[in-house]
């Protein structure tokens, strides 16, 4: 295993294997069979063009041989900032297949981010797009190189500016030691832990059991046709089937850059999609503006989590006749879901069942002790696909995991009579900003660098359409200047801040009240904020 990674227990293992769950399955291996079988058909379009399998095969072997003339190893770790382009795909299956591992950040990563994740990963590599949304990546490469030692290499999807053309960065494709099923094959960034963001490992064989699962389970075979509208870096979209699952089962993948309807609609018409993945702000959007765009959305499977979906919006698309799954789902592996068989109400109210039948869980009190049946506790959960413990973290694992190995989600869930989940809240310290998350420590710290700011803490206020929004309070320092909202944001982003964790409202209070424990009573803080409590 990795160093810095926590395996699973040697028995587990061994069950998972016996089961026939863990396969020794690599994910390098995806695109292979499309190849043999089916070396003309489209594996992936995007904006610039369409890759068929046989394109995809050659670019991934010849982009692994070319990193390993660079001098890339198995194990190097490898930050890939790459939007939805036939690029990610084809870095991400070289990187498989060398060995190498992907540290997978979302296109909207700054310095903050992206330093913090090279550094903490010891990163050998960067890769980015030349500019993605108005935004030019070279630049942001190049200080985050400066500032990270080791990482010696920054290649470019595009105009490479300075740096190293992704284009350039390819060889005859050469023979390369098979990496082992069972270690680590690329990190997510977790969707909320406490303190500075957490990385996932996830490994070959758990990750081929998800895109195996979720194919089957969605129905994804060679006549799918996913559409990546949410970032391809992200689990929901990379892996439930997802991208890798979609070109696993040698369906064809659609990525758009963005998921605003301008993008989406005319891929959805043009590519025949059956299926994508969204989050409940973006699913309100597209159901408004379908008809203005004249696009037929019955076709779609539309697979929606991440955040709260409102049982209003589901009733709706089924009172439409469009198909839905509802989902919960966490980068760290427990993936839950409705079937399309189920009844409306439980498709609309519920998160379904597990992905994963070999799952365990458990809904706990404070105490750790099951709640009886039907109340609200905290979801834990155990699993082939649920990592034992965050990359290089082992403080932070003792207490996000219990004894057993059991991950603490952070989740407050109940289960229905039939066994469905239903999400109730949770204890963790993050904001839902519409199925984005940010972690309030995180955030906390960056504010309090602000010379005006003695105090920081970070609330989630209610939003009609995000579900909740960003409220920074802070408590200010009195001889340090002025503090305003903009001025606030343009700190942050003057730090290297991702936009999305810019604070939406800034309250000033005099002081904060304190819980028995020590910790800023953010209830209260609530509470006299948006009159709620919980
Ligand atoms: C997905 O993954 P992450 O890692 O960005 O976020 C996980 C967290 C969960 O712990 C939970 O707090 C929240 O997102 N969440 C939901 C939810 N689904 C996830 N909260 C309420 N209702 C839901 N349906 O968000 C993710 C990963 C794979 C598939 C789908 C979503």
């Amino acid at each position: 295993m990795l160093k810095g990674c926590v395996a699973w227990p040697d028995t587990d293992a061994e069950r998972y294997r016996a089961a026939g769950i863990w396969t020794g399955e690599l994910l390098g291996e995806i695109g292979r069979e499309g190849a043999r079988r089916h070396p003309g058909r489209t594996a992936v379009v995007d904006t610039g063009g369409r890759m068929t399998y046989a394109e995809l095969d050659a670019a991934a072997d010849r982009f692994a041989a070319g990193l390993h003339r660079l001098g890339l190893r198995a194990e190097d770790r490898v930050v890939v900032q790459l939007p939805n382009t036939a690029a990610f795909v084809v870095v991400a299956l070289g990187l498989f297949r060398l060995g190498a591992v992907p540290v997978f950040a979302q296109p909207s990563h700054r310095e903050a981010e992206l330093t913090y994740l090279a550094r903490h990963t010891e990163a050998r590599a960067l890769v980015v797009p030349d500019r993605f949304g108005g935004y030019d990546h070279r630049p942001l490469a190049a200080t985050v190189a400066a500032s990270a030692a080791g990482l010696d290499h920054v290649i470019v999807a595009g105009e490479p500016g300075p740096h190293l053309a992704l284009s350039d960065v390819r060889d005859e494709p050469r023979d390369l030691p098979a990496p082992d099923p069972g270690d680590v094959a690329f990190f997510l960034l977790s969707g909320g832990t406490t303190g500075l963001p957490k990385l996932i490992p996830r490994t070959h064989d758990d990750y081929a059991y998800q895109l195996r699962r979720s194919a089957e389970a969605l129905g994804v075979d060679e006549h799918g046709v996913y559409l990546a509208s949410l970032p391809a870096a992200h689990n929901a979209a990379l892996g439930c089937p997802g991208v890798l699952g979609t070109l696993r089962a040698g369906g064809r993948v659609v990525l758009s850059p963005t998921p605003s309807p301008d993008d989406v609609f005319p891929l959805i018409t043009a590519e025949g999609v059956t299926l994508t993945t969204l989050m409940p702000p973006l699913l309100a959007v597209w159901l408004d503006l379908a008809a203005d765009y004249g696009v037929d959305l019955s076709g779609v499977l539309l697979e929606v989590g991440g955040a709260p979906l409102r049982p209003e919006v589901a009733r709706e698309i089924l009172g439409r006749g469009l198909r839905l799954s509802h989902w919960f789902g966490m980068a760290e592996g427990p993936l839950w879901y409705t079937r399309l068989d189920d009844s409306p109400e439980t498709i609309a109210t519920t998160q379904g069942r597990p992905l994963i039948p070999a799952d365990e869980y458990r809904v706990v009190d404070e105490h750790d002790r099951d709640v009886p049946p039907g109340g609200v506790g905290e979801f834990l959960v155990r699993g082939p696909t649920t990592l034992r413990g965050y990359y290089d973290a082992p403080e932070y694992n003792a207490t996000a995991f219990t004894a057993d190995g059991y991950l603490r989600t952070g989740d407050l869930v109940r289960l229905t009579p039939e066994g469905n989940l239903m999400v109730a809240g949770r204890i963790k310290d993050v904001i839902n900003r519409g199925g984005e998350k940010i972690g309030a420590a995180e955030l906390e710290s960056q504010i309090e660098a602000h010379p005006a700011v003695r105090a920081a803490a970070v609330i989630a206020v209610p939003d009609p359409a995000l579900g909740e929004k960003i409220c920074a309070v802070v408590v200010r320092r009195d001889d340090g200047g002025g503090l305003d909202l903009a001025e606030l944001r343009a700190f942050l982003t003057g730090r290297g801040l991702a936009a999305y964790k810019l604070p939406d409202r800034l309250e000033v209070v005099p002081a904060f009240s304190h819980t028995g424990a020590g910790k800023v009573d953010k209830r209260a803080l609530r509470r006299s904020l948006t009159g709620d409590g919980a």
